[in-house]
């Protein structure tokens, strides 16, 4: 997009299409150069769009037109129109075919967007709108039509011949290439197709569903990592059972495919019946792949095979509704992996992230509501709002309708909708008519931008035995109380004896709905007081336990309360929950210290606190590493008036330090004991003893002593797996020693021939405390071999860097920024996608101090006066520089 200005879509402005096309038939003649694509469309004239003739407009990008006929008639030069992105026809029947045939560039395609090229494959990627990048068309998710689907391609080169729905026939041609067709009978919006040519293996397998249809099942790769699908394959099976089981929802091809490339702009996409991944979210090996590896290419596979009900079956009606199927699958494949993992060491890991990036996102300039209102470029909105706020949105719909009602929500939901395109009210319209229940003012989830807050105050009345909470909702900081409107927000509670126990719950009013020892309180006004009966004295409020809502809580809390929480709450996540608190509370007073010169010191009691939980016998090794680890600064900064970048990190490294010199005996005692004398499993209690040693491991490495450095050097070396080995890297990245050389240069010579290996290298490069790292960074960025049309490359440093490493990215020098500005604007004409993804770490520039706060300016300044900029990275540096 060359327009300097280029204008918001807005919501408001939805209209239904003025065409269906009901079928479609391509052929793609496919050439790495040049590749002809024939389409033949069957237009009606929708009745929907009302009176009047009606010009027929395709969306149509980069493509050169070749032929065009309308029902067999070649249209004269008169005509039609076409420009840099539409093909306009002004007159047109009531029904008619179009055909067209138009020439692409696939290897020139660098955006990955449409058609392209990734290592010698040919492979698609079409939403939200690569569709118009491959022909001409309605490519909009309102329009659903029939595929067929013909390839040709050389024979040689490309054996494999993929695209979506059933494989119907095949031949080869006299002169060396062979072509196949598919069909796909279900319907489906355009960016839901997909196109795979290439040399590569197949695992295959076969699922049986609870009817008794037998589903192939095959994941395709380079032959060289044939061997690393197993765990993919089996995350697919479970996956199909799982959502058999708790959902009743089957899939309902004869085939499911899976394919692995190398360049891709995310992790995966849900194309009907044929799946497109990120190797990264396919490929594993103990040797290569970390725990968290496994655990989230289970994920993806899940998520994306959930998408077949949740997108595909019913789809969006526009892109402003993409939280319908992202919020709903992202909360889909959440409960997959609580039941298949820990469910608490899961709420954990998706609460950190929310905090971490969401809550980030919605004090940033970009903040947007799960359902935006305007974009300017769709794919800047797959943002963690849309999918993780948006996750937790529907999770409060699970949470108050219960697990029951949100079945029957879900049932009525594709009773109503299978095989159309709706919208996030009809889904919450599904939830409300199948429980009775009134949604209306749960709608503001929607529409209301911002975390809001929630203070909450507990009191006991010793005569009545009454323990009254009172709850008070405001708006976020950084939206006028004029602007909000109260939400409907649940708020789950427990009340915990001085032993630590839970208590018996009698709450007075009687639509405190009681679950076991948790309350379910409905705040749906600004205000609210809920009242138990029966209390004893000194009991403790544990509150919004499971995270019931996105929301920021604001309650009084000593230390000692947090300290007696963090070891006695008897639910986990307020356990952990707790624990972070207490410790954000501390590092947030130190970091002021720290700025003032003054020396720092560590609560003895929270000392002392930390090392009974080490000790804490009830507790899993994940549920305890994930406790004791000591918050990140950017989830500091986000609770300080402007961020104190240094001052947090010369008080979390204190902290770390002295957690390890005090408790280092216990650590080094943990990390002995906890050695396996077996070999390596992917067992529940496997993964929680290495996270656990790993995490003494990285204690023991910040006391700095020969012998942990030693230690960690030798997991490094003798490691059977990737877990053990990254986390002593991780560890051994950050310290000033011979060792950390030694370390990375045995890992790259280890690795160098395996690419996704190598870009964890990057990353704990570009993750180091290191004070040489914005220049390690730099030499890294810069050197000839790294190769920045690779999407997973380019997060790997420059995303890592930019956006998990506070104290680096914002050293004060400005080295950091300068480093990521240029990179913006070197990758925008590759890869405007990925380009907009890095800028948006410049986003929250205003809540740094003047003299950053300017150099981050000054860099946004001189991306948004560049020519030729993208649509993605102008929207999101215009906003970030607006003044509103
Ligand atoms: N639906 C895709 C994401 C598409 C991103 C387009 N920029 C993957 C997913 O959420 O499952
Ligand atoms: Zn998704």
């Amino acid at each position: 997009m060359k327009d300097p200005r280029p204008q918001p879509i807005f919501r408001r402005d939805y209209r239904p299409p003025d065409y269906r096309i009901d079928a479609v038939t391509l052929r793609f003649e496919l050439g790495e150069e040049m590749t002809t694509v024939n389409a033949t469309l069957s237009v009606v004239r929708n009745p929907a769009s009302g009176a009047g003739p009606k010009p027929f407009i395709l969306h149509g990008e980069r493509l050169t037109l070749q032929e065009i006929e309308l029902d067999g008639v070649p249209l004269g030069g008169t005509e039609y129109r076409i420009d840099d992105a539409t093909l306009s026809i002004p007159s047109v029947p009531e029904a008619f075919t179009l055909r067209t045939v138009v020439t692409i560039r696939p290897s020139d395609n660098t955006e990955l967007s449409g058609l392209y090229r990734s290592a010698g494959s040919f492979c698609t990627q079409c939403e939200a709108e690569g569709f118009r990048r491959i022909t001409y068309f309605l490519d909009r998710p309102d329009v659903m039509a029939r595929y067929t689907t013909e390839i040709v391609a050389d024979a040689t080169g490309y054996p494999v011949l993929l695209s979506n729905g059933n494989r119907e026939a095949s031949g080869v041609l006299p002169d060396g290439r062979h072509w196949v067709r598919w069909s796909d009978p279900f319907p489906k919006p355009s960016y839901l197709f997909a196109l795979v040519a290439a040399d590569l293996r197949c695992l295959k397998d076969v699922f049986t569903t609870r009817s008794g249809r037998r589903v192939r099942l095959e994941i395709w790769t380079e032959p060289r990592n044939i061997e690393a699908c197993d765990h993919a394959l089996r995350s697919l099976k479970r996956a199909m059972k799982w959502d058999e089981d708790v959902f009743g929802l089957e899939y309902d091809l004869d085939v499911y495919m899976i394919v692995a490339v190398n360049d891709f702009n995310m992790a995966a996409m849900e194309n009907k019946g044929l799946n497109i991944f990120n190797a990264k979210f396919v490929l594993a090996r103990p040797e290569t792949a970390t725990d968290e590896d496994y655990e989230q290419i289970e994920g993806v596979i899940a998520h994306e095979y959930f998408h077949n009900w949740t997108g595909n079956r019913v789809t969006c009606r526009d892109w402003f509704q993409l939280t319908l199927k992202e919020g709903l699958t992202v909360f889909r494949d959440e409960l997959f992996t609580a039941d298949m993992t820990s469910a608490a060491v899961k709420r954990v890991q998706d609460v950190s992230l929310l905090r971490t990036a969401q809550f980030a996102e919605d004090q940033s300039p970009t903040a947007h509501p799960i359902r935006p209102e305007s974009y300017i470029e769709m794919n800047n909105f797959y943002t963690v709002t849309v999918y993780n706020k948006g996750a937790e949105v529907v999770r409060m719909l699970h949470t108050l309708l219960g697990a029951d009602g949100f079945r029957r929500g879900m049932d009525l939901y594709f009773e109503r909708h299978d095989g159309q395109a709706v919208t996030c009210d009809d889904f919450r319209k599904s939830m409300a008519d199948a429980n009775g229940a009134d949604l209306e003012q749960f709608a503001l989830w929607y529409s209301q931008v911002g975390t809001p807050i929630v203070e909450v105050r507990g009191e006991y009345q010793p005569d009545s035995e009454t323990f009254t909470v009172h709850f008070h909702q405001h708006p976020p900081s950084n939206v006028p109380p004029r602007k909000y409107r109260a939400l409907h927000i649940p708020i789950s509670l427990g009340l915990v004896s001085d032993a630590g126990h839970d208590l018996p719950l009698t709450p007075a009013e009687t639509d405190v709905e009681v679950r076991g020892t948790t309350a379910l309180v409905q705040l749906r006004d600004m205000r609210r007081s809920v009242r138990f009966r029966g209390v004893p004295p000194r009991t403790t409020l544990s509150v919004l336990r499971d995270f019931s809502a996105p929301v920021k809580l604001r309650i009084e809390r000593s230390l000692r309360e947090l300290a007696f929480l963090m070891a006695a709450d008897p639910n986990p996540f307020s356990r952990w929950d707790a624990a972070q608190g207490l410790c954000a509370a501390l590092l947030l007073a130190m970091s002021v210290d720290a700025s003032n010169g003054r020396s720092l010191e560590l609560a003895p009691d929270f000392i002392e606190a930390f090392g009974r939980i080490l000790a804490a016998p009830e507790l899993d090794g994940s549920l305890k590493a994930l406790t004791l680890q000591v918050p990140e600064e950017r989830l500091l900064g986000q609770q300080q008036e402007i961020v104190d970048v240094d001052g947090l990190h010369a008080a979390r490294c204190f902290t770390v330090q002295a957690l390890a010199k005090a408790h280092e005996a216990m650590f080094w005692e943990l990390y002995e004991s906890l050695t396996s004398k077996d070999g390596y499993s992917l067992a529940r209690s496997a993964i929680d003893r290495r996270r656990l040693r790993n995490l003494c491991l990285s204690y023991l490495v910040e006391t700095r002593s020969d012998a942990a450095i030693a230690t960690a050097l030798h997991q490094l070396k003798t490691a059977s797996n990737m877990t053990d080995a990254q986390a002593a890297l991780r560890t051994l990245a950050d310290v000033e020693h011979p060792a950390r050389e030694e370390a990375l240069t045995f890992f790259h010579d280890l690795w160098q021939g395996d690419p996704l290996v190598i870009d964890k290298w990057y990353a704990v490069q570009a993750m180091s405390k290191h004070p040489r790292t914005v220049q390690r960074v730099q030499e890294l960025a810069d050197d000839p071999s790294f190769n920045s049309t690779n999407p997973n490359r380019v997060r790997s440093l420059l995303g890592m860097f930019s956006k998990g490493n506070q104290v680096r990215f914002h050293s004060v020098d400005g080295g950091g920024y300068q480093l990521l500005a240029d990179k913006v604007l070197h990758l925008d004409p590759i890869n405007p996608q990925i380009a907009a993804r890095l800028v948006s770490s410049f986003g929250p520039w205003r809540r740094f101090d003047p003299t950053r706060a300017a150099l981050m300016k000054g860099h946004l300044q001189r991306i948004v006066n560049t020519p030729n900029l993208s649509r993605d990275v102008y929207e999101l540096v215009s906003k970030s520089l607006s003044e509103s």
